[in-house]
């Protein structure tokens, strides 16, 4: 494959300052060298800045909304580009990156005739819109947004919403009250800890997979650094207790790679002053590495052995 970085440093979507520095953290952390070593082709499109946008002032509800606002004009278009060139990797910043990238693949998908589908990997299941959430953080908004949700004036249009029943969120264990009445309303397929804990992580996302297979979907993976446990993964703003375990979060990605299904991926909410060592950044390159084809032992294919 072909596998477009796409340093996306938004800072935008909270106010605790530091996911700017994630895109030369994976660069640090080897990603290239990962990727290149599994016999990809690596394109390394350097850092986007935000479309100019509208100063953003202090004490409105929101925080930083312009800012969010230039970024995801900006996204969008840098989506539907590399979409047409490879696999784009999304190298952020915070999660308000996602309401760019994946409404850019998402128009990508149309243009080809294909359905688009999502899989969230997240503590938090980021369904609020500008007018619903009470933190006033924008990264917490991105499904929201993509769903095609309202409230979000001065935004681009949502030209190709992705239908709630191609989205599936996996490792939710920090769902705000308003968030979890909308989102049991929705056909979106949402799976807590607690589910993953009773029946493991695969049986969720294999049936998840074979619904992208039978309808020959795209495939979007957004991986939360806040998916995975604090233990494993220090280095986000948003810990929550209780994530996947770094097997877990290998499985899922080893799945992804053996379905041959992923078009493009976030990496996402890694906050690198927060790190030890490094450690998250080598987390999160080395499970990236894993959805793209590493492996300890070679396996047959599945469906043709
Ligand atoms: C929270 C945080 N639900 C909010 N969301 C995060 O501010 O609305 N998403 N951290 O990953
Ligand atoms: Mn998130
Ligand atoms: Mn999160
Ligand atoms: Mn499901």
């Amino acid at each position: 494959k072909t596998c477009i970085l796409i340093g996306a440093p938004v800072d935008s979507g909270k106010d605790r300052r530091g996911c700017l520095m994630g895109p030369d953290a994976y660069r640090t952390a080897g990603l290239t060298e990962a990727l290149t070593d599994l016999g990809h082709r690596v394109r390394d499109s350097g850092n986007l800045t935000p479309a100019s946008h509208a100063p953003d002032s202090a004490g409105g509800p929101l925080f930083r909304p312009n800012e969010t606002i230039g970024w995801t004009f900006r996204l969008i278009r840098a989506a539907e580009e590399a979409m047409t060139q490879g696999l784009p990797i999304f190298l952020g910043g915070d999660h308000a990156l996602s309401l760019g990238s994946v409404a850019g693949v998402a128009n990508h998908a149309a243009r080809q005739g294909r359905p688009q589908f999502v899989l969230w990997l997240d503590a938090h299941s980021d369904y609020h819109t500008p007018e619903t959430t009470t933190s006033g953080n924008l990264h917490g908004t991105p499904l929201g947004y993509v769903t095609g949700r309202g409230g979000f004036g001065g935004f681009p249009v949502i030209a190709n919403p992705i239908p709630q029943e191609n989205i599936c969120i996996l490792g939710l264990r920090s769902v705000d009250a308003a968030e979890k009445l909308a989102l049991q309303a929705t056909a979106i397929h949402r799976h807590d800890m607690r589910e993953i804990d009773e029946t493991g992580i695969a049986r969720p996302l294999a049936g998840f997979l074979d619904r992208v297979d039978a309808a020959n979907g795209m495939l979007h993976v957004s991986l939360d650094v806040d998916f995975l446990d604090p233990m494993i993964a220090p280095a986000v703003g948003t810990t929550v207790p209780g994530g996947a375990t770094i097997r877990e979060a290998h499985l899922v990605m080893e799945m992804i790679c053996d379905s041959g299904l992923m078009t493009s991926l976030d990496l996402v909410e890694l906050n690198p002053f927060l790190d030890d060592r490094g450690r998250t950044a080598q987390v999160m390159v080395d499970l990236a590495a894993s959805a793209l084809g590493r492996r300890v032992f070679d396996r047959p294919t599945p469906g043709q052995q």
